[in-house]
């Protein structure tokens, strides 16, 4: 299968991230032709610092590298240095109805979070993007948090329409979720998805210094009552650290529920910290020593700018003669 995936530069990668999409690149690297990208111009759909924005890129690079995500093995690169994306974006616009873009959950969402006078264009314009990064590579199946299931529904129906119009070009793409940890809570409110872009005390960053871990999962707001139970609807909170639990830990659920039955929650809440501190050490390690290796990873990029840019080339060349458009 060809993959495709991406993730923002902005923001530090958190445990929502890691176990919703980066635990499936990992598996689908070692099976896979995987496309595998920092979405920086996605990052541009909110106002952006130009210096921040490129340090991020270069660290989100550096991030995916300390995680184990292997240029050997899979086409590591950024969105813009691939000019494609934005090209087929422009295409893909023409075709996409003003009020699919509307009911966006992720739209409406975000919109929410700006003043009314800082959400642009591109903020709506944002799954069109997407469905072209998918789209340029072919790509059979995209691995993400179940937070992009309503983009990927909207990139299947942009390739069916671009097909039906203009013949077959496109591959409708599978989404890929994980069965645990496809939407992994907010540890301020667990009613709400883990994001990076809430208050700092909602969320795990995955390089944060363990003092803070500790914190915040200490802090994290669980459920009336006593009991620990696996129940998502009646106990939001302490099944979010179960879960989460249980994705760290390896062991099934019920297994874990069983482990902590007769215990409380201070309890959960340490071992989980004590947990999380041990896993995510190596990695805190690994990227400290990429941290300093700043040639080899322009190296990667180089390599994945160019074969990625060898794909892209080829559909927009099938593009631009079926739309209509001379040649370049
Ligand atoms: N809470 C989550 N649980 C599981 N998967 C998640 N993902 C995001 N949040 C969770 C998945 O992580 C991948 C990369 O996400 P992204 O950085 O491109 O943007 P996002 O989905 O918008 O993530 P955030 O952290 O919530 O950012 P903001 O705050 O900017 O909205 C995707 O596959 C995503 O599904």
């Amino acid at each position: 299968m060809r993959i495709f995936s991406g993730i923002q530069p902005t923001g530090g990668m958190h445990i929502g991230n890691y176990l919703g999409a980066i635990t499936q690149w990992l598996e689908l690297q070692e099976k896979h032709e995987c496309f595998f990208c920092v979405v920086d111009l996605h990052a541009l759909t909110l106002p952006q610092d130009p210096d921040e924005l490129r340090k991020a890129t270069h660290q989100k690079v550096v991030e995916l590298l300390a995680l184990g995500i292997n240029p050997e093995k899979c086409t590591l690169f950024i969105q813009s240095q691939v000019p494609e994306h934005s090209e087929l974006a422009w295409i893909l616009n023409t075709l996409t109805p003003l009020g699919e873009l509307e009911r966006m959950t992720q739209f409406k969402d975000k919109a929410r979070k700006q003043v009314a006078s800082s959400v642009f264009a591109g903020l709506l314009n944002y799954p069109v993007l997407m469905a072209s990064d998918v789209l340029l590579y072919k790509t059979q199946g995209v691995p993400v948090g179940q937070d992009q299931s309503q983009h990927l529904e909207l990139t299947r129906t942009l390739a069916k329409k671009f097909n039906q119009r203009f013949g077959e070009t496109f591959v409708e793409p599978k989404t890929i979720l994980k069965k645990e940890g496809a939407k992994i809570m907010s540890l301020a409110d667990p009613k709400r998805k883990m994001s990076k872009s809430d208050k700092a005390d909602s969320y795990l960053g995955i390089f944060e210094e363990p003092e803070s871990l500790k914190k915040k999962v200490m802090g994290a707001v669980t459920d009336t009552g006593k009991e620990i139970r696996f129940d998502p609807t009646k106990k939001p909170g302490v099944s979010n650290l179960l879960t989460i639990y249980s994705l760290f830990s390896v062991e099934p659920i019920q297994k874990v529920e069983k482990k902590f039955q007769k215990k409380d929650y201070a309890f959960l809440k340490k071992s989980l910290a004590a947990l999380l501190i041990e896993k995510l050490e190596p990695l805190r390690r690994k990227k400290k020593e990429l941290d300093t290796r700043d040639l080899y990873v322009k190296e990667i990029l180089r390599r994945g700018q160019q074969h990625a840019s060898s794909l892209a080339r080829a559909t927009m060349e099938e593009v631009r003669e079926k739309v209509g458009l001379l040649e370049p």
